[in-house]
């Protein structure tokens, strides 16, 4: 039989990449997208265009618990993908109040709808490294101690217990994945590496003068993204449901980026790049570094990329996108 996938978050980076790698595996295809998405699609679908009339969008809202009940009903998924979230990390705090609520209640929702009408139904919730937050130990494990400091991290950390609740209070093949930060060419261009290299393609075609960027020092896990969804397709194939931390476990600075993105279009990075404090984040004391030893080990994952291969992927797709208009 045809096995049914729901994904929420469908038209985002890592919701696209799992409607490919489903599509590839036989599974038909459900995704939620917001009215506004339908009604600009060009550019709110743009990353699932290729896959147009292969998936069914269903127009629903995560913080309308009705609407998300009418669509379980009406697709009885066999694997739900929650992946929509707001997802830039905020430091202002300035939209904790929204952030809070849409996290944690589309998640509670969710569940809640597939316990009562869909109780079989696996379930995928996205966690993130922001959880661990500020660590005091490097890399980090499924053991280690979260301490969010940042309101979509408290918001991920609330969603996980209730993952973790309904796992063990109902039975349900739930699972939680804490990822680390992946990036491909769909990455949105709020997040720092593409904002790099699109900066770095505009730059290289005379379309764009400099690009102000904040702490350079940062250093970040990054991995592939395509790799990553891997990740959450085989955690709905196991035999167990359990949370995995999925990483590199290596770490690279904002500037080695930089300077490999310029370099795969033979320019030099200090001749473009200024610092500008508005992007400025709080200081880490211990890096984020994922351990993915206990994924690796259960489930046989294992990255496919290397961080300057993606940059490489991502400064190549980027230059498409001017050489193809
Ligand atoms: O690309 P970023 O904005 O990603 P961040 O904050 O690490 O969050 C991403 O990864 C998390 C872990 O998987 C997810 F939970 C989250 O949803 C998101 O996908 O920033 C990366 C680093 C930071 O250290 C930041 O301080 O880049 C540094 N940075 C330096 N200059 C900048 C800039 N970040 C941004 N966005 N813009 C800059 O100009």
């Amino acid at each position: 039989m045809t096995k049914k996938a729901l994904i929420t978050g469908i038209a985002g980076q890592d919701g696209s990449y799992l409607a490919d790698l489903l599509l590839a595996q036989g599974y038909e295809v459900h995704g939620i997208v917001r009215r506004i998405a339908i009604e600009d699609s060009a550019h709110k679908l743009k990353n699932i265009q290729h896959v147009h009339g292969r998936v069914k969008l269903h127009v629903a809202s995560l913080d309308n618990v009705l609407s998300l009940i009418k669509t379980i009903r009406e697709v009885m998924p066999d694997e739900c993908y929650h992946l929509a979230a707001s997802s830039f990390v905020s430091y202002s705090f300035e939209d904790e109040m929204s952030i809070l609520n849409n996290n944690i209640n589309s998640t509670h929702y969710l569940l809640a709808a597939l316990k009562e009408f869909v109780p079989r139904c696996r379930f995928y919730y996205a966690g993130s490294s922001e959880m661990f937050g500020a660590v005091e130990t490097s890399p980090q494990d499924e053991r280690t101690p979260f301490n969010p400091r940042a309101i979509y991290g408290v918001s991920k950390v609330a969603g996980y217990h209730l993952v973790k609740n309904y796992r063990q209070q109902y039975g349900m093949f739930a699972c939680s994945g804490i990822l680390y930060n992946h990036e491909s060419p769909r990455r949105g261009y709020e997040f720092v590496t593409r904002k790099i290299v699109s900066s770095a393609v505009r730059i290289k075609l005379g379309l764009q003068e400099s690009v102000s960027l904040g702490n350079l020092d940062a250093h970040r896990d990054w991995g592939y993204a395509p790799d990553y969804v891997n990740a959450m397709w085989l955690m709905l194939q196991a035999q167990d449901p359990d949370d995995y931390v999925v990483a590199t476990g290596e770490t690279h600075t904002v500037r080695e980026f930089v300077e490999t993105a310029f370099g795969c279009l033979d320019l030099d990075y200090r001749q473009y790049v200024k610092i500008d404090p508005q992007f400025f984040r709080p200081a880490e004391q211990v890096p984020l570094c994922g351990n993915p030893a206990k994924i690796a080990r259960d489930l046989g994952w294992k990255r496919t990329r290397t961080l300057p291969e993606i940059i490489r992927e991502m400064v190549t797709s980027e230059l498409e996108l001017y050489t193809t208009k």
